[in-house]
C-alpha cells in the first residue's frame, strides 16, 4: 500500500513554494458549521445558498442581516485549531508559502498565519450595499440592517455572494500562486463553488503535484500527482507537519 502521507511529506520538504486553498473543513473543528452542513435552529428551514445572494439581502434585508449577525458572534466566539496553527508552521517552513482562503472567519490571522488571501471577503467586515465600502462602525441596536454613515445605504457583511465578483487583488493573487506553486494543498472544501474550486486543477496543469485533505475524496480531483489524505484537517495537517520535519 502506498504511504501517502510519506509521499505527501516528501513533496512538502521538497516544494519551493507552496499554495494552499482551505475551505470551511478546516474551521469545522473550531465549531464553526461547514457551508453545506445542515442548519440548526433558527435556520434550519433556509437554504444557505439562498440567503447568501444579493437579491436575498434586497428581498428580505432583516431576515439576511440577522443570520450574518447571528454567524458573526458564533464566530467571533471560536478560536482557530490545530490545522490553522499547522498552516501557519507550513508557512514559517517553507521558502514560499502562499494560503488562499474561501473561509470568511478570520482564523489563519488568528492562527498567526502573516499572508492571507481572502477570496470570499471576512464577517467581521461591514460595507455599505449601494457604495461598496467598508465602515468601521455601525448602529447594533437600531435598525436591521443598520444604515451607512455616508449615505444611508444599506450595511451588508463584506462577504462575497453568489454572483458576484471576487475580490480582483485576491483572485491575482490565488491565480498567480496557482501558476507558480509546485505543491498545492487543497484542504476542507468541497470544490463545489468557482472561480476558486479551478484553483487545484490550474496548478496541477501547470505542472503542480495536489495533495487533498478531506473526510471525505467525494467529488475530488484524482489523478496522477493528486494525492488524498482522508480524515480530519485537525488531526492530518499537523500529522503531515510532523513526517515532514520529525524533531
Ligand atoms: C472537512 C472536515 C474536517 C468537513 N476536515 N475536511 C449559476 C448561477 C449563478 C452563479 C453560478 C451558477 N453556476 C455557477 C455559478 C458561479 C457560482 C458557483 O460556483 N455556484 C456553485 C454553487 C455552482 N460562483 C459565484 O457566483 C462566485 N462568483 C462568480 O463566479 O462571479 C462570476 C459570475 C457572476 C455571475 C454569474 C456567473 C458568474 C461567487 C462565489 C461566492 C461564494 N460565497 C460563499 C458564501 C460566503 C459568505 C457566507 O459564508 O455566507 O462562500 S458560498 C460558500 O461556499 C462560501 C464558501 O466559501 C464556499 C465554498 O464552500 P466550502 O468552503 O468548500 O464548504 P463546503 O461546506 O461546501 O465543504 C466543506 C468541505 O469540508 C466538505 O468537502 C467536507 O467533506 C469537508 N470537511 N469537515 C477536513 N474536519
Amino acid at each position: 500500500m502506498t504511504d501517502v502521507v510519506g509521499l505527501a511529506a516528501a513533496l512538502l520538504r521538497e516544494a519551493r513554494h507552496v499554495a494552499v486553498l482551505t475551505g470551511a473543513g478546516v474551521s469545522a473543528e473550531s465549531g464553526i458549521p461547514t457551508f453545506r452542513d445542515a442548519l440548526s435552529g433558527l435556520w434550519a428551514s433556509y437554504d444557505p445558498e439562498e440567503l447568501a445572494t444579493p437579491q436575498a439581502f434586497l428581498r428580505q434585508p432583516e431576515l439576511v442581516w440577522d443570520w450574518y449577525a447571528e454567524r458573526r458572534a458564533a464566530i467571533t466566539a471560536c478560536a482557530p485549531n490545530p490545522a490553522h496553527h499547522a498552516l501557519a508552521e507550513i508557512e514559517r517552513r517553507v521558502p514560499r508559502f502562499t494560503l488562499v482562503t474561501q473561509n470568511i472567519d478570520g482564523l489563519h490571522a488568528a492562527a498567526g498565519s502573516a499572508t492571507v488571501v481572502e477570496l470570499h471577503g471576512n464577517i467581521r467586515r461591514v460595507k455599505c450595499f449601494d457604495e461598496d465600502v467598508v465602515v468601521e462602525q455601525w448602529d447594533t441596536a437600531g435598525e436591521r440592517p443598520p444604515r451607512c454613515p455616508r449615505c444611508g445605504g444599506m450595511l451588508r457583511p463584506d462577504v462575497v455572494w453568489f454572483g458576484e465578483l471576487l475580490p480582483e487583488r485576491a483572485l491575482r493573487a490565488a491565480w498567480a500562486a496557482a501558476e507558480s506553486c509546485d505543491l498545492f494543498l487543497s484542504v476542507g472544501t468541497s470544490n463545489l463553488v468557482v472561480p476558486a474550486a479551478s484553483l487545484p486543477w490550474m496548478a496541477h496543469r501547470a505542472g503542480a503535484s495536489v495533495v487533498v485533505v478531506n473526510t471525505t475524496d467525494e467529488g475530488q480531483h484524482k489523478g496522477d500527482r493528486i494525492h488524498c489524505l482522508l480524515g480530519p484537517a485537525g488531526t492530518v495537517v499537523p500529522g503531515l507537519v510532523r513526517a515532514t520535519w520529525p524533531e
